[in-house]
């Protein structure tokens, strides 16, 4: 059967990125799949995180899956380190994967910078963490942005990895074609990848320094209002086709905006405001950006309002989360030999 998941990290700053690249997509799986939405804050802990501030980043995440119409009864919401199969598949995991395949991850590279020494052994072995959040559950649908497509690739080569490693093993404890499924990303929507507006070649991100560089999922009107009016753009008009923008990678994000946030075709989007003033379309644009993250955004602030609640979501939805992993891992660790009480 197919099965979702997916996770955001609790690493604060939720922007407009994590609402069109995941979150928005989180909400429209629902529809068609039992989905599994997890906080995973123990990859947010691959870089210091302030252990208050941490607290407050899980639930505002939470709130943020609330807000935008996740429903935690009819699918699973819960925070990673509550379900320990997590960790304890990443262990195996981490036998299986080599240290070559971690060392070509793109984001290792970004996030541990130059000095590879200093950077925690926890980043670099993040992608086989993130392996066994899909598979503990045997999840084959992983919605996720753009940036996110190497580390499924990795998934999949650990998951054919632990099949053929394991292959008599799994035939021997009745388990016919292989024993995980190669979970399969869903990188889709008209922004998979929103880029910052101080600078079209990088992604829109949490860490970046400048806060001009994203919306939050929690700025006001007048915030948004005011960093879509500063967004970078280049001198020309909006080009009346989408090959217009080739080479314009400020007006291509806005317009991609545009067009995830309305149910557009960025070609749509284009003959509607193509050939007019930037700062024409940048009113819609801001108008079109609070009526859409505005409830979202005040839904939140209401949920944050009541942190008992949120936990409570979070510990029910955990306790469900178990209940799937925990026979997954119990085979798990048949198929690799270990000994278990029943
Ligand atoms: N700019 C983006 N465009 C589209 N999708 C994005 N995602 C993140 N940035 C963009 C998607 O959001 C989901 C959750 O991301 P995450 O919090 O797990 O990890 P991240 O990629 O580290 O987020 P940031 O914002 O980019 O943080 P930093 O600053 O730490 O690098 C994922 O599905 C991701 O693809």
């Amino acid at each position: 059967a197919e099965r979702v998941f997916s996770g955001v990290q609790p690493t604060g700053n939720l922007h407009l990125g994590n609402y069109l690249g995941a979150i928005q997509r989180f909400v429209e799986m629902q529809k068609s799949h039992d989905c599994i939405y997890c906080v995973v804050d123990q990859h947010a802990i691959t870089v210091w995180q302030d252990p208050k501030g941490l607290q407050n980043a899980i639930r505002e995440v939470t709130a943020a899956f609330l807000a935008a119409g996740i429903d935690p009864k009819a699918h699973i919401v819960f925070n990673q380190s509550q379900v320990a199969e997590h960790a304890e598949l990443a262990w195996v995991f981490n036998c299986v994967a080599r240290m070559g395949w971690l060392s070509r991850m793109t984001q290792f590279k970004e996030k541990a910078g130059k000095d590879r020494e200093a950077a925690s052994v926890g980043l670099f072995a993040y992608p086989a963490l993130m392996a066994a959040d899909i598979l503990v559950y045997r999840a084959t649908h992983v919605p996720v942005g753009e940036d996110q497509k190497q580390h499924l690739e990795l998934a999949r080569d650990i998951a054919t990895k632990f099949n053929n490693d394991f292959a008599e093993s799994i035939a021997s404890h009745g388990h016919n074609g292989g024993f995980f499924p190669l979970p399969e990303p869903l990188i889709q929507g008209a922004a998979t990848r929103v880029m910052s507006l101080r600078d079209g070649t990088k992604k829109m991100s949490k860490s970046d320094p400048s806060d001009l560089s994203r919306i939050n999922m929690t700025d006001d009107a007048d915030a948004i209002a005011s960093k879509i009016r500063k967004a970078r753009t280049d001198p020309e008009p909006l080009p009346g086709e989408e090959a217009g923008l080739k080479g314009r990678p400020e007006a291509e994000n806005l317009v991609a905006i545009f067009a995830a946030l309305s149910g557009r075709t960025v070609a749509e989007v284009l003959a509607e405001f193509g050939g007019g003033q930037f700062s024409t379309f940048k009113t819609a644009l801001a108008d079109l950006t609070v009526s859409q993250l505005a409830p979202i955004a005040g839904e939140m602030k209401r949920l944050m309002a009541e942190p008992a609640h949120i936990d409570a979501v979070l510990a029910d939805g955990s306790e469900r989360a178990r209940t799937i992993a925990a026979p997954i891992m119990a085979s798990v660790k048949d198929i690799v030999g270990f000994i278990r009480s029943r």
